[in-house]
């Protein structure tokens, strides 16, 4: 009896030690992803449009940083909120509020999620010229990025992923030169609030292994090309993230063909804080552009599509727990 009870101890010791062995070889096989909740993200899109235009300055922009701010430090982040007056193109000082928020913030390895929050002072792309001087609510141009990334920062609160992530919700993205004001157009009027960041880091010496950044990823007819500096300065980050698109299926929405420069978010983020930055952005060389309700009053909630949503949630959040 002693003999088979040793046995038996004996037995169940090594089948223990086997399913361990199997646990781990699977662990770096296939890393643990959460499921990304597009009905959460839809819900954070809609919150922000609910504020109305969020043009800096305005009660809008007031009401959704105060709402950002505390959602994210709910999540637990340690929060870095950039105030500043930013200068636009015809003199308008804009009371600009970069926020970003870091998950796990002693951690080396560092990933940087980024979107624009702010929106368009102007629909100047309308159909209607009397619409022109409309500020827009920007539900996918500006809302779903951020509605995407803060889903994104609930998942990372509660299961970490071995990077640091870094939350950049970029402010003054949008108050570039208008089609209205031709004559005084300036390149640099874009992308004031990630321009200020980039020459003026939320830590000294701050870096990432790489930035995604997400803009107008809400629309049913969205598809992202590679952009051109993009490709030009992370153009493995565009393999890896179109990789893992792929993976999921998504390939026919993360089209492996070239569209063009965009002068967006990343660039001062490329070339002012030297960190590879890619720019998801709906794209559409072959029809549309960036949709048919860019810069219109018409960039609302009925634009927004869930699944799309889902699927970019799921593509990010996938490349970020894959991070070893
Ligand atoms: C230009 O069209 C110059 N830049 C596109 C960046 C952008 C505007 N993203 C959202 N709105
Ligand atoms: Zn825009």
């Amino acid at each position: 009896m002693p003999m088979m009870l040793a046995a038996a101890i004996m037995l169940s010791c090594g089948h223990t030690k086997s399913r361990n062995q199997d646990a781990e070889q699977e662990a770096t096989v296939q890393a643990a992803v959460p499921a990304f909740d597009a009905d959460s993200a839809y819900a954070h899109v809609k919150t922000q449009v609910g504020f109305g235009p969020r043009v800096p300055g305005s009660d809008g922009h007031r009401a959704c940083a105060d709402w950002l701010i505390g959602k994210l430090t709910s999540y637990g982040a340690e929060m870095h909120v950039q105030r500043v007056q930013l200068y636009r193109y015809d003199g308008v000082m804009l009371p600009a509020v970069n926020i970003i928020a870091s998950f796990d913030p002693s951690n080396a390895k560092r990933v940087m999620l980024c979107a624009h929050w702010d929106t368009r002072p102007w629909a100047d792309n309308d159909d209607d010229e009397g619409n022109y001087h409309t500020p827009i609510l920007g539900a996918n141009d500006g809302a779903s990025g951020v509605g995407v990334l803060l889903e994104i920062a609930r998942l990372v609160s509660t299961q970490h992923p071995a990077v640091g992530v870094d939350l950049m919700l970029f402010d003054a993205e949008d108050s570039g030169t208008p089609r209205f004001d031709a004559a005084n157009y300036d390149d640099n009027s874009w992308c004031l609030g990630s321009r200020y960041w980039a020459f003026n880091p939320h830590k000294a010496g701050y870096t990432a292994r790489y930035g995604l950044l997400l803009d107008m990823v809400g629309a049913a007819d969205a598809v992202f090309f590679r952009e051109g500096f993009s490709h030009d300065y992370a153009g493995s980050i565009i393999d890896k993230v179109w990789g893992k698109a792929a993976d999921l299926g998504y390939s026919h929405l993360f089209v492996n063909d070239f569209a063009g420069y965009i002068n967006d978010d990343h660039v001062p983020v490329n070339e002012i804080a030297r960190i590879p930055c890619i720019d998801i952005i709906h794209n559409d060389p072959t029809s549309t552009g960036f949709g048919t309700f860019w810069h219109t009053v018409g960039d609302d909630m009925s634009v927004i599509d869930k699944q799309m949503l889902g699927i970019v949630g799921e593509v990010v959040t996938n490349v970020i727990y894959n991070e070893k």
